[in-house]
This record gives structure tokens, C-alpha cells and sequence, in this order.
């Protein structure tokens, strides 16, 4: 008899390792542990929803005839970790060896690959994780003997390998990408569709006051708890994109509007992680829509792109090289992060508004994470290693082999560049062009160095300026050093006077 472990984030009914058991003979197990719920301090909701899914998952599994041993959080036996619950099933029934589907995470994977087999004096097959487009060689191969990597090289083998918006063997409208078309302010008229919220059952009841009792020291709250936690809803959430947001999705993309949690964006990335939606699925789906004439080629190739493209692409980076990539802080931060991305409580209009909507939703949409909060890190040098668990606890859709590259690389260019060629550090200027958070801010985003002066401003040219070095090969920074030595030294020495002061007491802001 084989015992296959399902994983939290593994909730799909046709995952590798459920192909190679049979449900006549084998068994599965599938646990709440204490380990993986706090290995940071995720968000209530992240927690909720995860616990919640599985336990709707295990029900789907018993329905479709197989035998799963369901370990809730703090029953009997009182299990820290996966493994300690394996070890007690695998004793249990004598197992002959312990199937597995391949973690998403490196630290799981890794203790796995050590000590699992040893411990439990039992074969462990692992089996690659086939619900991405790509497999990890692949990645590799394509990687292989290039010094910089490019996601829209990468990309673009992903549209011939699986056909996306291809005519023949050429794009879709005879270009790769639009991004260009689809960075437009809001345009104050266009209305936001309201993602469905999702009935409660039982199930989520439990779930949601087991984690207000056991997670009370966790951030965020569940009073707005409207994640779908069944497949059959979070293909509601998918249907629900395609036919009210994807068709907006490509101009408004880059926007952010005060108040609103997600715009056109599809809310999705919490179950392509977990499961309860596949890659392939969402893409077929977006891809109906430019099919049926649903929607316009720049919002379903900007669509595509995030998952076949980015999506593929940091997770290719991540199992490349961790445990390396992790540890990289390749501009030498060593700042603490502020206070605020805990409670929320600052002045600056853009990061309140953000936060609001991270502690609320477990959720912020990308270019809130990227050019908000993530640029904020950015130009006050947090030590990546604080930034990064920071976006690994709040999201509800975090995992490390997906938070850590956009983290550690996008935003914090602490890789020295290698998944993106140019920092994308900003001063108020683009927030203020993509938003409306500034004409409601204590800060005036028009100055520099007054006392009232939006802090990414000064911020900004202090990043700049004392990154000279570190950049200074990088041509595609060179109009931005120009600038910085046509200004007059007057001017330039206040702006570093203004941001050093900023940086002396950040917590205040
Ligand atoms: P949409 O805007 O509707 O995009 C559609 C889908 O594309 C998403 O559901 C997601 O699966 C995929 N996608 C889009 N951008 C990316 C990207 N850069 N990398 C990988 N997939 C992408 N995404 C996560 O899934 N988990 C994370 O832990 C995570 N951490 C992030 C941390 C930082 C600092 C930044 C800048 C981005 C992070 N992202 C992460 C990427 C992106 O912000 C989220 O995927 C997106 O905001 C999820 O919301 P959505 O489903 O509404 O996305
Ligand atoms: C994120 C998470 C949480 C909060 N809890 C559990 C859990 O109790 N049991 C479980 O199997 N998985 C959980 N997960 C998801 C895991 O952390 C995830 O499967 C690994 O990190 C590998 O990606
Ligand atoms: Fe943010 Fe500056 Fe605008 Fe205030 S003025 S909302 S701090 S960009």
C-alpha cells in the first residue's frame, strides 16, 4: 500500500502523484499543521482560505472514491509538521513508500529530499508538478549560458509551445506584445464590476473561527472573508473575469484608484496557487474570449502574458537557484522595515491605501505591490530578507517560489539585475500620473524638499544617487544620471539633505 501526501497548494484532482496512486489500494493524507501555518505569520485570510480549500478538496477526493486521512489543526496527536503526521500514517498502515507531487517551496522540498526518505526508512517518490506549461528543465535549458535572462524571450516560447494567440507561427495581430497600449490612468468613467462574494457553509464557519482562535497574532482580518474556497466557485471567480474585467483588463492595468481593491484585475492568483484553478484553464479561457470577439487583443495578450509569461518565468528563476537567490542583496541594504507595513497607519495617502487593502483582502493588486509599497523598500534600502517575508505573510496568494523573484528581483533589484534589467524606482511623479492618491494626501507631491514634500521624491534621487556605482554600466539608466548631474549642486545637496532626514526617522512618515 502507497500513501500519497496532498499539500495545501496542491488541490488539483488530476495532480502527478494523485495519476500514479489508486484509490482502490493506496491512501492519502492531506494535514492542517502548525509548521506550515506560521512559518511566517500569514494573514488570517491566506490561512482561512487554504484550510478551507483543502478541507472542501478532501471531501471531493472522498467523493470521487479514494480513502483520505484528514488531520484538522490541533486534533488528536497534536501534530506540529508534515512530517510528524506523515510518520504517524506511514506507521499506521505499514506504507510501502510515500508518494508525492513536488513542492512549490525549496525549504519544504529540500527537508523532504534529506531527511524524509531516512527518517521514515521508506522510498519517497516525488513526481515534477506538471500543472505549469513549463517544467523546470525546460526552464533550465533555456536559461542555459544566457547572462541575463529576459521574461518576453522566454515568453514568447511559451505562446509556440502551447499555441496561445498564434496565427501560424506568428503573434496574434503580428506582435508579441502590447504592453504599450495598456498603461492608462483610469479614465473616472469606466465602472468597476463587483467580484462576486461567495455564500459560507459550514466548512468555511468552522475554518474561519478556528483561525480567529489559533491566529489572533496574525495580521490582517476576516470580517471581509470573500475568497472562494470550492472549485466550483473559483470557476464562478474565472467566469466572472472573462465575461465583466478581462476586456478592461489591458488598459487599466497599470492604474490605481483609492478605494478600490482590484480594479479589472482577475483575483485569481489564490487559486492557480493552491490549485483549484490551473494555468491551462484561466488561459483557454481568456483565449475563448479574443476567439469569440469578447475581448480585444491588447487585454487578452497582456492577460496571457502574466501567466504564461511572468508567472512561468520567476518560477523557472526560483528553482534555478535557490538556495542561492535568496540570500542576494546585491545594493547592500541594511534598513529595518517601518512600522507601517505591520499597521497600516502613515500619512502618505498611496501606502495607507495600499495597506488598507493588503490587511482587509489579503490582497493588492500588482502595480500597488510593485510601485507602491514594493518601490517605497526600494528607495529606502530595506534589507530584502525583511521586505521579502513581509509579502510572503500578507497575500493570500503567496508562495515562495512565486513571491521571492518578483520580491527579491523585481522590486528589490537585489539580484543585481539578473530577472530584470532596470530597477523600477519611481518618484511621486508615476504615482501620482497613475492614481488618484496624491490630491488626498498629507504630502504635496508637487515638491521636493519642503517640509510637506512627498517622501518618494527625495527619496528617489537619493536612491539614484547613491547607487551611482552599482548602475553605472546599466545604459539603460544613463538618461536618469544625466539628469541628476544637470541639476544644480544647490538643488541636489537640499534633496539629499530632505531624504537623509526622511530616512532618520521613516517610522514617523
Ligand atoms: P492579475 O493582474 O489579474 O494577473 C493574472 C495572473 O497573472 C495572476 O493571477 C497571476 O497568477 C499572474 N501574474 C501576474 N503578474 C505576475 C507576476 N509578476 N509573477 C507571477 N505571476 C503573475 N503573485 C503571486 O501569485 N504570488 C505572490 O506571492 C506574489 N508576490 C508578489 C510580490 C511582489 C513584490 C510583486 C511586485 C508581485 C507579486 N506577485 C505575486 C505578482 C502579482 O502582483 C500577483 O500575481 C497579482 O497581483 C495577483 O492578482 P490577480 O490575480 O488579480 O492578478
Ligand atoms: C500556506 C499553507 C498553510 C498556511 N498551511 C498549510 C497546512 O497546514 N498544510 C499544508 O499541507 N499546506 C499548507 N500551506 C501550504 C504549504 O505551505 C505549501 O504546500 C508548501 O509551502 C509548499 O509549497
Ligand atoms: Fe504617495 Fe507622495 Fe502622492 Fe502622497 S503625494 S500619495 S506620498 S506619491
Amino acid at each position: 500500500m502507497h500513501l500519497g501526501l496532498i499539500l495545501g497548494d496542491q488541490l488539483t484532482h488530476d495532480l502527478a502523484s494523485l495519476r500514479v496512486l489508486d484509490p482502490k489500494v493506496d491512501r492519502l493524507i492531506m494535514a492542517e499543521v502548525r509548521d506550515e501555518a506560521t512559518y511566517v505569520k500569514h494573514h488570517k485570510q491566506k490561512i482561512a482560505l487554504l484550510f478551507s480549500a483543502m478541507r472542501h478538496f478532501a471531501q471531493e477526493l472522498r467523493d470521487a472514491g479514494w480513502q483520505v486521512d484528514y488531520y484538522e489543526y490541533n486534533s488528536q496527536g497534536n501534530f506540529k509538521s508534515l512530517f510528524d503526521v506523515v510518520k504517524h500514517y506511514t506507521n499506521e498502515y505499514s506504507a510501502e513508500r510515500l508518494v508525492l507531487t513536488q513542492c512549490g517551496e525549496y525549504r519544504l522540498q529540500n527537508a523532504m529530499d534529506r531527511e524524509w526518505s531516512k527518517s521514515l526508512n521508506i522510498p519517497v517518490d516525488v513526481y515534477g508538478d506538471d500543472r505549469f506549461i513549463a517544467t523546470t528543465k525546460e526552464f533550465a535549458d533555456w536559461a542555459d549560458g544566457r547572462k541575463q535572462l529576459r521574461m518576453e524571450y522566454f515568453y514568447r516560447e511559451m505562446r509556440r509551445k502551447t499555441g496561445y494567440l498564434m496565427k501560424d507561427d506568428n503573434p496574434e495581430g503580428g506582435q508579441w506584445n502590447y504592453d504599450a497600449d495598456n498603461r492608462k490612468k483610469w479614465d473616472g468613467k469606466t465602472p468597476f464590476p463587483n467580484p462576486p462574494m461567495f455564500e459560507r457553509d459550514d466548512i468555511d464557519r468552522e475554518v474561519i473561527e478556528l483561525v480567529e482562535k489559533n491566529f489572533a497574532d496574525h495580521p490582517g482580518s476576516l470580517d471581509e472573508f470573500h475568497w472562494a474556497t470550492t472549485r466550483s466557485q473559483a470557476s464562478t471567480a474565472l467566469g466572472f473575469f472573462i465575461q465583466h474585467c478581462l476586456s478592461n483588463f489591458g488598459d487599466f492595468q497599470d492604474a490605481m484608484v483609492r478605494g478600490e481593491k482590484a480594479l479589472f484585475h482577475s483575483l485569481l492568483s489564490p487559486y492557480l496557487n493552491c490549485g483549484l484553478l490551473t494555468a491551462k484553464q484561466v488561459c483557454d479561457a481568456a483565449q475563448r474570449a479574443w476567439d469569440e470577439d469578447r475581448a480585444p487583443l491588447n487585454a487578452v495578450e497582456g492577460f496571457i502574458r502574466q501567466i504564461i509569461g511572468w508567472r512561468e518565468y520567476v518560477r523557472g528563476i526560483y528553482w534555478l537557484h535557490m538556495p542561492r537567490y535568496a540570500k542576494q542583496n546585491t545594493l547592500k541594504n541594511k534598513r529595518s522595515l517601518p512600522r507601517y507595513y505591520w499597521d497600516g497607519d502613515t500619512k502618505m495617502a498611496c501606502m495607507a491605501d495600499c495597506f488598507k487593502n493588503t490587511f482587509d483582502h489579503a490582497y493588492a493588486h500588482h502595480i500597488q505591490r510593485l510601485m507602491v509599497t514594493g518601490n517605497f523598500a526600494l528607495l529606502t534600502g530595506i534589507k530584502p530578507e525583511e521586505i521579502c517575508d513581509w509579502y510572503l505573510a500578507v497575500y493570500a496568494d503567496a508562495y515562495d517560489w512565486v513571491e521571492l523573484p518578483n520580491t527579491l528581483g523585481m522590486v528589490m533589484h537585489a539580484d543585481g539585475g539578473y530577472l530584470g534589467s532596470k530597477p523600477y524606482a519611481a518618484s511621486g511623479n508615476y504615482i501620482h500620473k497613475m492614481s488618484d492618491y496624491c490630491s488626498q494626501c498629507h504630502y504635496s507631491v508637487k515638491t521636493q524638499v519642503e517640509e510637506e514634500s512627498c517622501p518618494f521624491n527625495s527619496l528617489y534621487w537619493h536612491f539614484i544617487d547613491r547607487h551611482r556605482e552599482d548602475f553605472k554600466n546599466n545604459h539603460r539608466m544613463g538618461m536618469i544620471y544625466r539628469t541628476l548631474d544637470k541639476m544644480k549642486d544647490d538643488k541636489k545637496d537640499r534633496i539629499i539633505g530632505r531624504a537623509d532626514d526622511l530616512l532618520s526617522r521613516l517610522d514617523e512618515l
